[in-house]
């Protein structure tokens, strides 16, 4: 047996990554049966079929520290989320489902607007307020003059880092500038309807040079939060956690109760007011989705 980590996964094939070279492996047929579905990022115990061809049976996975199922990949320690400033225009709904989710993991998030060159309406500082006014750090990009691609390198040294975003922003782009030798394919923002193409279609773990690891992974364009409940929702705005004065204490789910600090807050200017309706949004949606089932 092996120890190994499953840097990709390829109609049913997963690529093991071990102290013996790569191996080609099929899963197990008892995860199939049992509904596991190995990820990318898995560690893994693994047998070895035939070593002249490198091919071997995936046995084992071990527990996972983190767990994300848009994009599919386990065992992160930190979301990159990635979004354009323009083409694709910024979908800041599904950025807050991202954050939301991330948070869940405990997942450190450093946020990332990429194509600054391409902002010629000061969009991109409006956004930036919004995060870093609710405790994020905010790197703004472009893989064209090369803005802060440095920056992006330190968030990297010694994690375990995923790129995640929508279509086109330039996820495989930015990690082309980052290391030369990635060589990832990159795709055209379609001309008329302005959104990317789903150039990257798996997945994949890369060795960086600096010693961490970093996860290129295909564009989502939507997002479900359906594990989460009403109740806990509040949990993963992390500004709302500086005002606790809450009439209701921590039962407050800072909607419609009186004398509520969160709300106040946002009054003042302390909360963005696009954070607290996207949380509202939300909220709501969660909400029907129960009523569904
Ligand atoms: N102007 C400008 N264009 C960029 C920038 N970054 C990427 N692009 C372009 O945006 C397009 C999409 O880039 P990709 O790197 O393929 O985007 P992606 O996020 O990996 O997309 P998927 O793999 O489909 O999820 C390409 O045509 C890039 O040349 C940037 O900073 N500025
Ligand atoms: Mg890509
Ligand atoms: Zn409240």
């Amino acid at each position: 047996m092996l120890n190994g980590q499953i840097i990709k996964g390829i109609g049913g094939f997963y690529y093991v990554d071990t102290d013996n070279g790569l191996y080609e492996c099929r899963a197990r047929g008892i995860f199939r049966k049992q509904n596991i579905t190995p990820l990318v990022g898995d560690r893994v115990s693994m047998s070895v079929v035939d070593e002249e061809t490198k091919k071997g049976v995936v046995e084992d996975i071990d527990k996972r520290d983190t767990e994300l199922i848009r994009p599919p990949i386990a065992n992160v320690d930190k979301a990159l989320i990635v979004f354009a400033v323009k083409n694709p225009k910024p979908n800041l709904s599904l950025l807050d489902r991202f954050i939301v989710l991330a948070e869940k993991e405990h997942l450190e998030i450093v946020i990332i607007l990429t194509k600054a060159d391409l902002d010629d309406r000061n969009e991109l500082e409006e956004i930036q307020k919004i995060y870093e006014l609710s405790g994020y750090k905010v790197i703004p990009v472009s893989n064209k003059t090369k803005l802060n691609i440095d920056k992006v390198k330190d968030e990297l040294k010694n994690s375990v880092v995923v790129f995640a975003g929508p279509s086109g922003v330039g996820k495989s782009s930015l990690l082309n500038e980052i290391d030369k030798n990635f060589k990832l394919q990159t795709g055209e923002v379609s001309e008329k309807i302005k959104r990317g193409k789903h150039t990257t279609r798996h997945a994949e773990l890369l060795k960086l040079e600096c010693g961490g690891m970093v996860a290129d992974t295909p564009g989502f364009s939507s997002l479900t939060l359906d594990d989460i409940s009403e109740y806990d929702l509040k949990d993963f705005f992390i500004e709302f956690d500086d005002f606790d004065g809450c009439r209701f204490g921590s039962r407050c789910i800072h909607e419609k109760e009186p004398s509520c600090a969160v709300k106040e807050a946002v009054e003042n200017g302390e909360i963005p007011k696009k954070r607290y309706e996207s949380y509202l949004q939300l909220l709501n949606e969660i909400r029907q989705g129960k009523r569904r089932y």
